[in-house]
């Protein structure tokens, strides 16, 4: 090739360079910060994408970087979050308690992780976002790697984790080659996300509850929330009507189950039921709560001393109730947990 052309090639791309206004790509964790993360404990989490609002230009990209047990979605124009938990398509059938008696539940319907989510696999991969089609992560693995989406078109948009109800961020896109943040603004508002989440997090553990009730992980704002019972002891007189209830601003799923086996051991009562999140076909006890008439908790009750709240959420959007209560009359201690977070565990002392 003619040198001189060469030359004379290279200065016509140098020259068209500004005009172009380079494509930049600015980084939105998908949960906590690791050194957030570190600060909150382990079991305090935050809900949240970090930072909650990035603005970026037309063209511009977002890498989503992993950050815990989150997906990310972008949702289709027109769309929001998608369900976690759905029908699976068939109905519960032939489930009797230990003492042989149907549960009420027979001929509900099944339910299970929906796999628009599950089966996604968008971490580690690159898209571009129109609006025409959703941009979905699916579920992180341990070493997930970052999404990068590219954002075509200037606009507002919203960023959901399915996972956890209620966790969002926004995206404005602003048009092509306007001014955006500084690297150091947005770190700048990491870091203010953080502070407010850390200060947030404090005595949550301790949070005084009313008379007989126990909150199933207490929330606080920004997707904050402290992962226990709280009480995680209560101690009643016999014929307290005990209430477990999820607390305002959760963005998490919890139960309150009681019953025999070791929470850890799948080939246990509890433990099964437990285990069964990890699987397509969630065993419908713990979906669903063991009674609908009130009843009074004992060693006996459905054979086994099983009585379980059912899934609890603190949305407002979803079928799900905030809170269950169960009569103690029987003197003793009971243990329970959350067969969703199983390391939420607590105890109800009848004296
Ligand atoms: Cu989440």
């Amino acid at each position: 090739m003619n040198p001189l052309r060469t030359v004379v090639a290279a200065a016509v791309i140098t020259l068209a360079v500004p005009a172009m206004a380079q494509a930049k790509t600015k980084e939105m964790y998908v949960g906590s910060p690791p050194a957030t993360t570190k600060k909150l404990g382990e079991a305090t989490v935050a809900n949240a994408f970090f930072p909650s609002k990035l603005t970026v230009a037309a063209g511009d990209s977002v890498k989503f970087v992993p950050a815990g047990f989150h997906n990310v979605h972008v949702p289709k124009k027109g769309e929001g979050a998608a369900p976690f938990l759905i029908p699976s398509g068939q109905k519960v059938a032939g489930l009797n308690d230990a003492a042989g008696a149907p549960f009420w539940f027979n001929g509900q319907d099944a339910m299970g992780l929906n796999p628009a989510v599950v089966a996604a696999a968008g971490f580690g991969k690159k898209f571009t976002y129109t609006g025409a089609e959703a941009i979905q992560s699916g579920l992180p693995s341990e070493k997930a790697k970052p999404m990068t989406v590219k954002f075509s078109k200037a606009g507002r948009y919203t960023v959901y984790c399915d996972i956890h109800n209620g966790m969002k961020a926004t995206v404005k896109v602003v048009k092509k080659g306007a001014k955006t943040p500084t690297a150091k603004q947005d770190a700048a508002a990491i870091k203010k996300q953080s502070d407010a989440a850390l200060a947030a997090a404090e005595g949550l553990a301790t949070a005084e509850q009313p008379a007989s009730t126990v909150a199933l992980g207490v929330a606080a704002k920004g997707g904050v929330e402290y992962l226990g019972m709280v009480p995680a002891n209560l101690t009643v007189a016999p014929g307290t009507t005990v209430k477990f209830a999820m607390t305002k601003g959760s963005y998490e799923p919890h139960t309150a189950t009681f019953g025999p086996g070791d929470i850890t051991d799948p080939n246990s009562y509890i433990g099964a039921i437990a285990k069964s999140f990890e699987s397509p076909a969630i065993d419908p006890k713990a979906i669903y709560p063991s009674d609908v008439t009130p009843v009074s908790m004992s060693p006996t009750l459905h054979g086994n001393g099983f009585w379980n709240s059912g899934v609890l959420d603190a949305a407002s959007g979803t079928p799900l109730p905030g809170e269950a209560s169960v009569k103690f009359d029987t003197p003793g201690k009971y243990t329970y947990y959350c067969v969703i977070h199983p390391f939420m565990v607590g105890s109800v002392t009848v004296q």
